[in-house]
């Protein structure tokens, strides 16, 4: 179990932030090597800063295809270049023996990863692993809740690094925005695109699928009513043909991952409607899809947000 403790102050600088992590085994976790990973940890990139908030976010999952988990630790608040709160994410790899200080850090900064690093974008402010394209390999979601878009500051984004044998890579990364092809609704001031993620497999094709809170989302005129995009991940074609191959092989080169998208949010009832407005997601007959199935269209309780 990992915890995050962004507030914890480390070597004198306040929300510097720390993780502890305490190991199960036969009969529930125990104390018997707990860890405390902080920015100043031994072998742990970067340094702990005031207000970086280590730990502000955590998600676990096996990135590296080796049967061990690995955990993602989000640094919203951390400094990139001379940007405050740009933020940035450190990977522990599982090891043998528990997790190891051989990281990874990133950041919009860093190689091959869409986007730039900008004061106050606050880079994993939220995290998700899933399996987005099916190669078994976990592969990460990192919220970018007050990332720009254009010129709507604060719109938000989510990159998507995809994992492989050797961990997490830079190269195949996608910047999701709502403003990205195919994507419900634009991308608009402040609405945090970002700020929540989720992955499941929702649609039963064997590909995780990527929930998106946008809790500042202006939905029918309601400023900040709040909505929840999701996009489908999808198998490549040879992967769905023969699932217990694809696990050894690198990135497969048809590979198409979250694709379609659903955005959902809750709409007020007619005026003259005796309705609740509280029963609006729906998920139940998404379960029952077959996996040929296109991603379902959004059903009569979602709509297209406003652009506000
Ligand atoms: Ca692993
Ligand atoms: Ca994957
Ligand atoms: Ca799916």
């Amino acid at each position: 179990m990992a915890i995050g403790v962004p507030g914890d102050s480390v070597d004198g600088q306040n929300d510097a932030g720390a993780v502890n992590v305490i190991y199960g085994r036969a009969g529930g976790l125990h104390e018997a090597g707990d860890q405390l990973w902080t920015q100043n940890t031994d072998g742990v990139n970067g340094l702990a800063g005031s207000g970086h908030r280590f730990g502000a976010a955590l998600a676990g999952g096996d990135l590296s295809r080796n049967g061990r988990d690995e955990l993602a630790i989000g640094i919203p608040g951390g400094f990139i270049g001379g940007d405050a709160e740009a933020g940035a994410v450190s990977v522990l790899y599982g090891r043998s023996g528990g997790l190891t200080s051989v990281d990874d850090l990133w950041s919009q900064d860093a190689r091959g990863i869409k986007g730039i690093a900008e004061r106050s974008d606050r880079f994993g402010a939220a995290l998700a692993i899933g399996d987005f394209d099916g190669d078994r390999a976990g592969d990460l979601a990192i919220g970018v809740p007050d990332d720009s878009v254009g010129n709507a500051a604060g719109a938000g984004a989510v990159n998507v690094l995809y994992g492989a044998d050797t961990g997490l890579r830079g190269v195949g990364d996608q910047l999701w925005t709502q403003d990205a092809p195919g994507i419900l609704s634009r991308a608009s001031i402040g609405e945090t695109f970002g700020s929540a993620l989720v992955a499941s497999d929702f649609s039963r094709n064997g590909a995780d699928d990527l929930a998106i809170g946008v809790p500042r989302q202006g939905v029918s005129g309601g400023v900040n009513a709040g909505a929840v995009s999701v996009l489908y991940g999808s198998v490549p074609p040879a992967c769905a043909r023969s699932p217990t191959s694809c696990g050894r092989r690198t990135r497969p080169a048809s590979r198409a991952a979250p694709s379609a998208t659903t955005c959902w949010a809750r709409r007020s009832p007619p005026a003259t409607s005796t309705a609740t407005a509280t029963t609006t997601w729906r998920s139940a007959s998404r379960a029952t899809a077959s996996p040929a199935s296109p991603p379902p269209a959004p059903s009569t309780y979602s709509t297209a947000p406003s652009a506000d």
